[in-house]
């Protein structure tokens, strides 16, 4: 007996010696000629940063689209309107902050600049800035105001800062880098901590436009050396743009993708040749994982508005209740973060039908998710036991990120008249997954993992009976 418990410690200390890390945070480079089965093994151990772990425990951040184009109508300015068009006449950012932390807002992302490269605060970079407006007769800063209410009532800060700038002279040469690192630094450094800086990838300057050869491992430093908190989003490496501006996440959404960060060198030869774009169908498939060299932990965010327009326009509303829980649904719902955009209107306040709208939202997600009817969940049997015989549709399961994202394919059965029957299945599950089902009554819900590439670890099973 002895010499058995011996022999075991003696493997065991062998293994933990011997095998290679458990864990690669963020990404790892497979070695020459890996198999396809190994980078799978090696995939299914990648894991957040500690940044993307923050940013993903979110689930619910804002977007605030307000600036140069409120006040024109347009949705993308050409850069040449004059900064005395900029008046909100009640610009009350606390109001801002109060109706998006009542509905579960966790951060808030305000257009800093936008294409028309107007700036939302007194930047020493150009004359195009509120301080050449008449708004606060020239001496108010947006962000200032909306920092100073975050910090206030307890959100995270995000800023965007669009990289395409229709108003910059320098647009176009590698002067533009240093105006674009010196915003940078300015509002990374004026303004107490930020959370998400988010560099845009639009541009839509056409074949014979400016092109820009962005500076983004000096931008990236920047951020490092000033916020080191900061997630960087789209063209930067730690949260993806899902592909779509209508608030739909992939059903088969993997965190873990041979698909590179737009803004790393080389990123646009290897997505082409993995036949990879942000838009593909699936970005974590086995077999582009068996043709790339390399994958990252790069997490889905959607990105989407609460009213047709990016910015405020007087003849649009904001979508249906609806609209909105079926975004939920997609976004939180499918292992992704929700950016959902409600812009300020001209009088520089959120708009009351917006706020009510939001009111509604929230009463419908604690309405429906937080009433959960698991009793105790095993996490080896992967059984949940009901409150009692619990008439259900709804099951929101999650797997312990930290350990990887590792599920392919699974079904949801219910214990119904003591037979086990299946009511749902899906394909990946990651930070968190919700399926609807039709209502079925049972004692019991149980998780049949169908396909994984490692041993999943799942951290909870909580089932609803929610009103859609
Ligand atoms: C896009 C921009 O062109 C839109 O105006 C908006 O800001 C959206 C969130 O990103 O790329």
């Amino acid at each position: 007996m002895r010499k058995y418990v011996w022999g075991v410690a003696l493997g065991a200390m062998l293994l933990v010696g011997c095998s290679s890390p458990r864990y690669y945070v963020k990404s790892v480079e497979f070695p020459q000629g890996a198999a396809p089965a190994q980078k799978i093994e090696m995939a299914s151990r990648v894991v957040p940063d500690r940044r993307q772990l923050e940013w993903q425990k979110l689930e619910l951040t804002a977007f605030l689209h307000f600036g140069m184009n409120t006040f024109t109508g347009r949705e993308w300015g050409d850069g040449k309107e004059s900064p005395a068009l900029f008046n909100p006449t009640a610009l009350d950012a606390e109001q801002w902050v109060l109706a998006l932390k009542d509905a579960g807002f966790k951060l808030a992302i305000i257009t800093a600049k936008h294409h028309d490269g107007f700036c939302l605060w007194p930047t020493a970079t150009t004359a195009h800035s509120v301080a050449h407006s008449p708004w606060r007769q020239g001496k108010g800063d947006v962000v200032r105001e909306l920092s100073d209410a975050c910090r206030k009532h307890g959100l995270k800060l995000g800023i965007y800062l669009s990289p395409w700038d229709r108003n910059a002279p320098s647009y176009g040469s590698e002067a533009y880098n240093d105006l674009y690192a010196a915003q940078l630094t300015e509002l990374l450094t004026n303004y107490g901590k930020i959370d998400e800086v988010w560099f845009d990838g639009a541009n839509g300057e056409g074949p014979n436009g400016k092109c820009q050869r962005y500076d983004w491992p000096r931008f990236y430093e920047i951020i490092d050396r000033l916020q080191p908190d900061a997630v960087t989003a789209i063209m930067g490496h730690h949260v993806r743009w899902v592909g779509n501006e209508g608030g739909v996440g992939r059903e088969t959404e993997w965190s873990v993708t041979p698909y590179t960060p737009g803004g790393f060198a080389g990123a646009a030869e290897s997505n082409a040749a993995l036949g990879l774009d942000e838009m593909s169908k699936e970005l974590g498939s086995r077999d582009a994982i068996a043709r790339a060299d390399r994958v990252y932990w790069f997490p889905s965010e959607v990105d989407v508005s609460i009213r047709p327009g990016w910015f405020f326009h007087d003849n649009e509303k904001p979508h249906s209740l609806k609209r909105l829980s079926d975004i939920y649904l997609t976004s939180v719902g499918r292992n992704s973060v929700l950016l959902l955009n409600i812009p300020p209107d001209r009088e520089g306040r959120i708009n009351q039908a917006d706020v009510e709208r939001l009111k509604e939202w929230r009463h419908w997600i604690d309405s429906n998710f937080t009433n959960d009817r698991v009793r105790s969940f095993n996490r080896r049997s992967l059984t949940a036991r009901l409150k009692g015989d619990e008439s259900v549709n709804a099951v929101a399961i999650g797997e312990d990120i930290t350990k990887g994202q590792r599920v392919e394919s699974f079904d949801v059965e219910a214990l119904v008249d003591g037979a086990w029957r299946k009511v749902a299945s899906g394909t990946t599950i990651g930070a968190k997954r919700i399926l609807c089902f039709d209502p079925v009554r049972a004692t019991a819900l149980r998780l049949r993992i169908a396909a994984t590439r490692a041993t999943p670890t799942i951290a909870f099973l909580r089932a609803y009976s929610i009103k859609n």
